[in-house]
């Protein structure tokens, strides 16, 4: 055997030995391609499939295109895809504490909405570690508005209007202010505008951004309500079988995600507020009348949710200190 021919040979071995581990990972997305949340996965999967030289390979498939938004919290606790990315508060059903970042005007600010992910990240990672799901990152949506096809100066302007949901603290607001509630995912919200399925719903001004409801949509109040979070999770078989070093590639990876995600969303917030103004949509502020509703609605729906999270919700407040 001439050196070339052993040399050959090593790298064959080697190459084989590389694909026999070599893992690709679909990573499914809820939200548009062009949204940050989902920018800064591909952004994630990118440098984990580089720091691990390919031997862990991350493939994002956003807006839905794996599974749906409802599909992907189910899809990766079954190991239906190893990795994903789900809103939290859509969750409240497998247990209440996923709903404390929607808990009305409990956090409305990035410095508060902080607070509150750091206060009760301890018992979300134990509440997915019930599910077999290890946690890697969480980031925010900006603060939560209004947004009608017609003005909000009164309850009797909002009666009967068809409002959009995306989880139970909106569903249950919409019914505490005379409005008909339906779930209704991101990615078919301008077909729901459109053929007039929804004429409401509160939300950040990224997802109406992301989806031209100035189409379809005359006025956004920007109520600043909570800001909901994303996180992204892992199967916890999928997760075990990764070498060491990989899983400390994918944490190394997801901390630096959830640091650049925080602050773009906070950079974002008022971007898509001016692009509502400059596309012709009205921006206000709720009036008192209306704002008191809100604060109503919103008094009742945290009533309601501490008596559902009972002593480990209190806890989280607590440690928020609110
Ligand atoms: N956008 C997501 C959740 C919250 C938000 O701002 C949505 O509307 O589906």
């Amino acid at each position: 055997m001439n050196t070339f021919t052993k040399l050959a040979g090593s790298v064959a071995l080697l190459l084989a030995a590389t694909s026999a581990h070599a893992e690709k990972w679909d990573m499914a997305l809820a939200y548009s391609a062009t949204n940050y949340h989902s920018e800064i996965a591909a952004e994630f999967a990118a440098a984990v499939t580089e720091a691990t030289g390919g031997d862990l390979e991350v493939v994002t498939h956003p807006g839905g295109s794996l599974f749906g938004g409802s599909e992907i919290f189910g899809a990766v606790r079954k190991g239906l895809a190893p990795i994903g990315e789900r809103l939290i508060s859509a969750l409240g059903n497998d247990n209440a504490l996923f709903e404390v970042d929607s808990v009305p005007f409990l956090a409305t600010g990035f410095a508060d909405s902080k607070k509150l992910y750091d206060a009760s990240k301890p018992a979300l990672i134990e509440a997915l570690e019930e599910s077999r799901l290890h946690f890697l990152y969480s980031c925010p949506w900006p603060p939560q508005g209004f947004y009608s096809v017609k003005e909000a100066n009164s309850l009797d302007d909002l009666s009967g209007l068809k409002f959009r949901a995306y989880n139970a603290t909106t569903s249950k607001m919409a019914e505490g202010l005379g409005m008909l509630p339906t779930k209704i995912e991101a990615a078919e919200l301008s077909q729901a505008f459109a053929t007039g399925v929804a004429q409401s719903m509160i939300s950040s001004g990224s997802t109406g951004y992301d989806r031209k409801l100035w189409e379809h949509v005359s006025h956004y109040y920007d109520v600043k309500a909570w800001l909901p979070r994303n996180m992204v999770i892992v199967n916890g078989k999928a997760w075990g079988r990764l070498s060491e070093d990989n899983q400390a590639a994918l944490t190394a990876a997801a901390a630096d995600a959830e640091a650049k995600c925080w602050a773009k969303a906070e950079e974002l917030d008022s971007w898509y507020i001016e692009q509502f103004e400059a596309n012709g949509m009205k921006v206000e502020k709720l009036n008192r009348e209306m704002q008191a509703e809100f604060e109503r609605v919103g008094a009742e729906l945290k009533a309601a949710w501490l008596e559902r999270a009972g002593d480990a919700g209190a806890a989280v407040l607590e440690a928020y200190g609110k």
